[in-house]
């Protein structure tokens, strides 16, 4: 069975930032089981999406990969010669179990796994690109250079998929959005001082975007078409495509 995480059960005297560390790499499948609404919808439809825009002889990244959902996924459903799969994260933690359940499965499509800070690998050739709730860690700056980078290194054609935590404008619909997120991480056997010591580990490392604001960011940079295609709560997921 899977590890349970009760990383924020205990009171935390001093509460450092959030880290991916071997700690959370351990019971990862679980914390973002329980904390992410929609989460294994989203890691199913990545699939879906990326067997009908992946192409041959092309590159799909999964950025940000940590033990490799989004692949796996991916690679369950692409069939095409000479596309490869490039899964990065800077986690040392991650990528050693990512790498362990990537090669416990046989495929055609090659798998790299490799460690690396998303902000500085190259991306070229690409058909699919995947940023499974990794973009919100990066800063706003680091943000619009990467997504810049990402669109440069997109065959035309080719599709970005963002799934993201959200802040909304409106006050009201903001607050009940996350409200309703922690009543799902209530039922799913989270405390109240889990909830709380997790929110306030979290808020430094992580400021969340309005829909608004990465659409309008997508129409910058130059993409030709972007939507959401899901959302439970405060998360979602959207696509963009060049
Ligand atoms: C999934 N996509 O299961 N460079 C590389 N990796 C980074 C960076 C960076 N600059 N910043 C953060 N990460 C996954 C889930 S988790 C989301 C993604 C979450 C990595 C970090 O190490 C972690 O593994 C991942 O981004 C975010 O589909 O925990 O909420």
């Amino acid at each position: 069975m899977a590890s349970h995480d009760n990383i924020f059960a205990t009171p935390i005297a001093k509460l450092g930032d959030f880290t991916f560390d071997e700690r959370v790499a351990e019971v990862f499948p679980d914390m973002i089981q329980r904390s992410v609404p929609g989460y294994s919808n989203i890691i199913s439809a990545i699939g879906m999406l990326a067997e009908r825009f992946a192409k041959p002889h092309s590159k799909v990244f999964d950025l940000g990969c940590s033990l490799g959902a989004a692949t796996l996924s991916m690679r369950r459903h692409i069939d095409q010669e000479g596309c490869e799969i490039i899964a990065i994260d800077n986690s040392a933690a991650m990528v050693e179990r990512c790498r362990l359940l990537v090669n416990a499965y046989r495929s055609e499509t090659p798998v790299q796994v490799i460690e690396a800070d998303i902000r500085h690998v190259d991306i070229q050739d690409a058909s699919v690109v995947v940023l499974n709730f990794t973009l919100q860690f990066l800063s706003p700056d680091d943000r619009l250079a990467l997504l810049e980078k990402i669109y440069a290194g997109l065959r035309p054609g080719g599709i970005l998929i963002l799934s993201e935590k959200y802040i909304f404008d409106d006050e009201r619909a903001n607050e009940l959005l996350i409200d309703l997120h922690h009543d799902f991480k209530r039922a799913n056997g989270y405390s109240e001082l889990e909830i709380s010591q997790k929110r306030s580990a979290i808020e430094n490392v992580m400021r969340p975007d309005s829909i608004e604001t990465h659409k309008q960011r997508f129409n910058d940079i130059g993409f030709s078409s972007s939507e959401v295609w899901f959302q439970c709560f405060n998360f979602g997921s959207m696509f963009a495509i060049k």
